[in-house]
């Protein structure tokens, strides 16, 4: 009988041998692994303690310049993923530093970017010819193919969260880049424009969107703060998000970025999220407040500034300590495009 499965298994053997030769393989050997019942990540759970990032954020400011690096930025790997620039497969994440006096010069891509705003403020960016002031909180977009340039004429070091939707772009093969002609675009609208244009649940009488990317590329922190504070007035948290608002583009609805989903929350004080999963793996800036999230069998204890990471289908349980405010972005914005989304509330 031994005899007879080694005879079976050698003969299996070196017909995928020669098989392969031809570039072809034996899906048998890889059906489950290729359509597990159930998501099964090859990436994991991960805290950054801004207390231990930020020295080495400002000791890269001395290393080299924003102009030379075009981009400073530590980039949150996660640790499963090593070498891949990931902070999940289909996200990347990394903290910029810009000191003051500095430019990180014009370009474009393809990729789209979101910043959110984690320590200082004043610095500007500049997308397509306008340029605003950004502050901590304020969640900013650079939607794909758009020009854009920062600049720090504040007196203090600003950084912030970058996430794009790098390895996204890369699967399709789809990453066009070019630099601009000066370091600083030319500006063509007074700051302003954009939100006066479209910020006031208004839009221009004959504007019609071109693109799914929100016509919006600052929304300041005063204003979705104002609103999570009013919705802890009006009703009782939700069991699994506490007060949890999504930004969106005004003129469809959707995500202000096609490829990328953005989340403000306000868990109270003592509150516990019901444990929860979904399938977008998600990226967690903390604003305000301090306390802890068990994510699966791990739990991680966080405070203002830290950043997280939570693995698609993994089950989180948000517990706060003190009021706490948490921003996130993650993929879902696609998933749910191609009917892929899917969430487990447990009984809630
Ligand atoms: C980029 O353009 C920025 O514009 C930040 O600030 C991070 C990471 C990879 C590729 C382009 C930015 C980036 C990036």
């Amino acid at each position: 009988m031994a005899q007879a499965t080694a005879n079976r298994n050698n003969a299996r053997r070196d017909f995928y041998d020669r098989i392969g030769g031809l570039s072809m393989a034996p899906l048998w050997e890889q059906l489950h692994q290729l359509v597990p019942p159930s998501p099964a990540p090859k990436y994991q759970a991960a805290h950054w303690d801004y207390d231990k990032v930020r020295p080495f954020l400002m000791e890269s400011g001395s290393l080299i310049t924003a102009k030379e690096a075009v981009r400073r930025v530590l980039i949150l790997e996660n640790p499963a993923l090593p070498g891949s620039a990931c902070i999940t497969p289909t996200l990347y994440a990394g903290l910029q530093l810009i000191l003051p006096g500095e430019v990180a010069p014009s370009h474009r891509h393809t990729q789209s970017a979101l910043r959110f705003i984690v320590e200082g403020e004043g610095a500007y960016t500049a997308v397509d010819g306008e340029r605003t002031l950004m502050r901590e909180g304020d969640f900013v977009i650079t939607p794909t193919w758009t020009w854009h340039d920062h600049g720090n004429e504040s007196a203090k070091p600003m950084v912030w969260l970058d996430g794009l939707d790098i390895p996204i772009v890369a699967m399709f093969n789809a990453s066009f880049a070019e630099n601009g002609e000066s370091d600083e675009q030319a500006i063509t609208a007074p700051e302003g424009t954009s939100d006066a244009k479209f910020a006031s649940g208004l839009l221009p009488v004959d504007w019609k969107p071109e693109r799914q990317t929100s016509p919006i590329f600052n929304y300041p922190y005063s204003r979705t703060r104002e609103a999570l504070a009013g919705l802890a007035k009006a009703g009782p948290p939700d069991p699994c998000h506490g007060y949890k608002l999504r930004y969106v583009n005004p003129a469809s609805g959707g995500a202000p970025i096609a490829t990328m989903g953005t989340f403000m929350q306000l868990l109270p004080r003592g509150f516990a999220t019901a444990p929860y999963r979904s399938t977008d793996g998600t990226v967690f800036s903390v604003v305000e407040g301090e306390g802890e999230s068990r994510i699966g069998e791990r739990t991680f204890r966080w405070k203002r500034r830290d950043h997280f990471v939570v693995p698609s289908w993994a089950t989180v349980v948000h517990s706060a300590a003190s009021e706490s405010v948490l921003f996130s972005f993650s993929d879902r914005p696609i998933q749910e495009r191609l009917d892929l989304w899917r969430e487990d509330r447990g009984s809630h």
